[in-house]
């Protein structure tokens, strides 16, 4: 399937793999690239020397084009945007808030900037600031959250800008990029699938979560602080969900999350740990190669989108 997205980072496959804290490192990136989607480091918090480590350790791997999601929450995120220029990375996707301060030193450096943005708002500014395609990203996503959904936020971005659209949010198979195709997208990011890869170094404990996951065991925590964050429900989520309603104060909310997601990753942590994952856990039933996933998802969507009429 060729599109803009295709042609601007030049990968086979209209598959973007999400930038994802803690989970989106070089092993995970390098295979997505490998399997001929667009892997992306997450810098999310790690400092940026990390980051540099991590972007070489994936050209180790891999000759084929990848990214770097720069989350603008970070206060190192100045020290980050420099490090992917510095080490001549083809594209950055960004989240979390507005990436217009880096956008001239990017552009400069030739770098492709893909904005995640969850309104048509968001959206038409980044258009205007120069972005060369951006992900709108809906509410069933994991992780920090805006408030529309896929359904409704693709067709209305893609209508209000003129550049490349990427759907993200509750995409797991074929169907569902097959579904952001015909709603006006031009490629997929896709997160949660990508958590229980073979090549992705989450803990067992957690990847068992996400498969076990049905329907129903997404939370929103958060809400009420103004960091809405999606997750699976656990003992964490409870807690914090009552102490919320409760009106504790987020210096002590905070206290509770705190390292929490690096706890659920790195330790399999559970219980107390944050299980970021998007509202298609659900589907997501078993662990694969990036490669399978991948040419498994594709060639259902390109089945469909050929006029197939099998629906599973
Ligand atoms: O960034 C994400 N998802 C994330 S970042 C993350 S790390 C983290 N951990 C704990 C607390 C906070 C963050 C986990 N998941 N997705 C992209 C995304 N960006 N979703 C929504 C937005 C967004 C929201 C508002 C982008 C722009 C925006 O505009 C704000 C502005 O400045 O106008």
């Amino acid at each position: 399937m060729k599109t803009r997205i295709t042609e601007l980072l030049g990968i086979k496959y209209p598959v973007i793999q999400g930038g994802m804290a803690w989970v989106a490192e070089y092993h995970l990136a390098a295979a997505v690239s490998e399997a001929g989607g667009f892997g992306v480091i997450g810098a999310a918090s790690a400092p940026p020397e990390i980051v540099r480590e991590q972007i070489r350790k994936v050209k180790e791997l891999t000759d084929k084009p990848f990214g770097v999601n720069v989350m603008l929450m970070n206060p190192n995120a100045p020290e980050v945007a420099k490090v992917v220029v510095e080490e001549g990375v083809k594209a950055v996707t960004t989240g979390a808030g507005n990436p217009a301060a880096f956008m001239e030193m990017w552009k400069e450096a030739g770098i492709k900037v893909m904005p995640v943005v969850a309104s048509v708002a968001m959206a038409k500014m980044m258009e205007k600031a120069g972005a060369d395609a951006v992900v709108a990203e809906g509410t069933e996503s994991g992780g920090h959250i805006g408030s529309a959904t896929t359904m409704t936020l693709v067709p209305q971005v893609a209508d209000a800008v003129s550049i490349p659209v990427i759907a993200a949010g509750g995409i797991g198979d074929g169907r569902g990029v097959a579904a952001a195709v015909m709603l006006g997208a031009e490629a997929v990011q896709m997160g949660t699938r990508f958590i229980v890869a073979e090549e992705s170094i989450v803990h067992e404990n957690y990847k068992e979560k996400v498969i076990k996951a049905k329907d129903i065991d997404s939370e929103v925590t958060g809400r009420s602080t103004g960091h809405p964050i999606r997750v699976l429900r656990n003992k964490m989520t409870r807690e914090y969900l009552k102490m919320e309603a409760d009106g504790v104060e987020l210096e002590e909310l905070e206290r509770l999350t705190l390292g929490s997601l690096r706890k659920a990753v790195m330790e399999g942590d559970v219980v107390h740990g944050s299980l970021m994952a998007g509202q298609i856990a659900g589907l997501v039933k078993q662990k694969q190669t990036c490669k399978e996933i991948i040419e498994e998802i594709m060639a259902k969507a390109e089945e469909l989108l050929s006029g197939g009429s099998q629906r599973q």
